[in-house]
């Protein structure tokens, strides 16, 4: 193995010989577990620091940023903005795992530099959990988090983590801090009783049941697992061995019959990853749990109550970020009903849902999945659901259904000819995609990606 504690050095010394930190994460997951690592380490040192969890680095963000502290650490970005950054600070560090732009003499410790794959193998938190490895050995303990990123990057998403996540793996099972098995790999094995837990499946979308209690009412009863125990809702974790394999069985042959393809069934069991110093039945038990909590801090600008959870905050900020959990689902629930109140339009070859300001952007996508789980769309059309975004664009998701990418469909070209040949940008995978378009293009939008999505799907 090669010698990667040598590699991060100059940001281990810069962190050792300074003091008067700033450190500024991106607000995601692994960013925010990243933050979590980097700012435990500093506290362990008796340094002080201010910490600034944020969606992008552009020039005037880090304007904004200028002059709170002597010294900038980057953690989970950084290595894509190195002239902004260069132009605009004098003393920093950065510690990332995303493909570099430009060149710096400061301390830049990134997965690619050494050859490691940072889109698969380590994530940010990664690559600051080797950082405070490198300053003391007695910091293993923070591994825990270094998998809550990876997980939180969807770097398990073959149903393992894989590479070099899984020597981070080992530190943690060594350290005593997270051990891991195979089981079901869907957010809530721990943190939601069993009708929500399928209902709030996005990954895979399961139509007719992700969005759909009586969906999920049903299905549970016709395999014969209890709902509840006495009074009490059941968890997954609370079913037998027998109940886990009926449930996740039954889960397989109705995906099958969705036409949910193969590949993707099979990740539906792999490896979870449980922290052992943490209560059963949180949000901080379970690695994809955890991230899922940290993304909803995120994406309501609150990343910095995500961070004090990953510092060990099981109190008042845990609680706050539960909440924004809780707020997250309920605006997701809200923009169900809004698509089924408004009701969706009917096209030749697609759905479209115009939601203005009704939907957030940042949550148009998902809503838009989840409409077939509830059946307010039918599975034989894809859906654009439109919104209005922070710059007043006009953003599309487009979403749509195993069976329809069988025969032919791929969204994430339709998405980028159609925006492109309006004046916007666009592009994505075959069943989800997204394009930002000019206001007053629309309609000519929609027209054009009608007939490209015909075309695909007469090959
Ligand atoms: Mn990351």
């Amino acid at each position: 193995m090669m010698d990667i504690s040598k590699q991060a050095r100059p940001v281990v010394e810069f962190i050792k010989d300074n003091d008067n930190f700033v450190v500024v994460s991106h607000y995601d997951a692994d960013g925010l577990a990243s933050a979590g690592i980097i700012n435990t380490v500093l506290e362990r040192l008796g340094k002080t620091y201010e910490c600034i969890p944020t969606k992008q680095l552009d020039s005037e963000r880090i304007e904004l940023i200028k002059g709170k502290g002597d010294h900038y650490i980057f953690v989970d970005f950084g290595s894509g903005q190195i002239p902004t950054i260069e132009q605009n600070l004098d003393s920093f560090a950065i510690i990332d795992h995303h493909e570099t732009l430009g060149r710096t003499d400061k301390p830049h410790f990134n997965a690619h530099l050494f050859g490691l794959d940072g889109a698969k193998e380590i994530s940010g938190a990664g690559m600051t959990y080797l950082v405070a490895k490198a300053i003391d050995g007695s910091n293993r303990d923070l591994s825990a988090l270094a998998i809550v990123g990876a997980v939180g990057d969807m770097q398990d998403s073959t149903g393992k983590l894989i590479g070099f996540n899984r020597k981070i793996l080992e530190d943690a099972v060594q350290a005593n801090v997270l051990e891991y098995k195979n089981d079901i790999r869907l957010f809530g094995r721990h943190s939601r009783p069993l009708i929500q837990f399928l209902m709030y499946s996005t990954e895979p979308i399961f139509p007719g049941l992700t969005a759909n209690e009586q969906g999920c009412i049903h299905f549970l009863n016709e395999l014969g697992i209890p709902l509840k125990d006495d009074d009490t809702w059941l968890y997954y974790v609370d079913l037998t061995e027998e109940q886990k394999r009926r449930l996740i069985s039954g889960l397989y042959v109705y995906g099958k019959r969705q036409n949910i393809p193969e590949f993707i069934l099979k990740a539906l069991v792999g490896e979870v990853y449980e922290l052992k110093n943490e209560r059963d039945k949180t949000f901080v038990k379970d690695a994809k749990d955890f991230a899922t909590l940290l993304n909803a801090c995120g994406r309501h600008e609150q990343g910095i109550i995500g961070v004090k959870v990953c510092m060990g905050d099981r109190e008042t900020y845990y609680k706050r970020a539960e909440q924004l959990l809780a707020m997250h689902r309920k605006m997701l629930s809200e923009g169900i009903r809004y698509a089924q109140e408004k009701g969706v339009e009917e096209r030749e070859h697609c759905y479209v849902l115009n939601a203005g300001n009704h939907i957030k952007d940042t949550l148009i996508g998902v809503v838009a999945g989840m409409l077939y789980g509830a059946q307010v769309i039918e599975q034989s059309k894809p859906i654009l659901a439109f919104s209005i975004d922070e710059s007043g664009k006009l953003k599309c998701s487009g979403r749509a259904t195993w069976s329809l990418v069988r025969r032919g469909l791929h969204l994430g070209k339709a998405m980028k000819n159609a925006a492109s040949s309006v004046g916007g940008e666009g592009g994505g995978h075959s069943i989800a995609a997204g394009a930002r378009i000019p206001k007053e293009k629309y309609e000519e939008f929609i027209q054009i990606i009608d007939s490209i999505i015909a075309e695909q799907m007469k090959q």
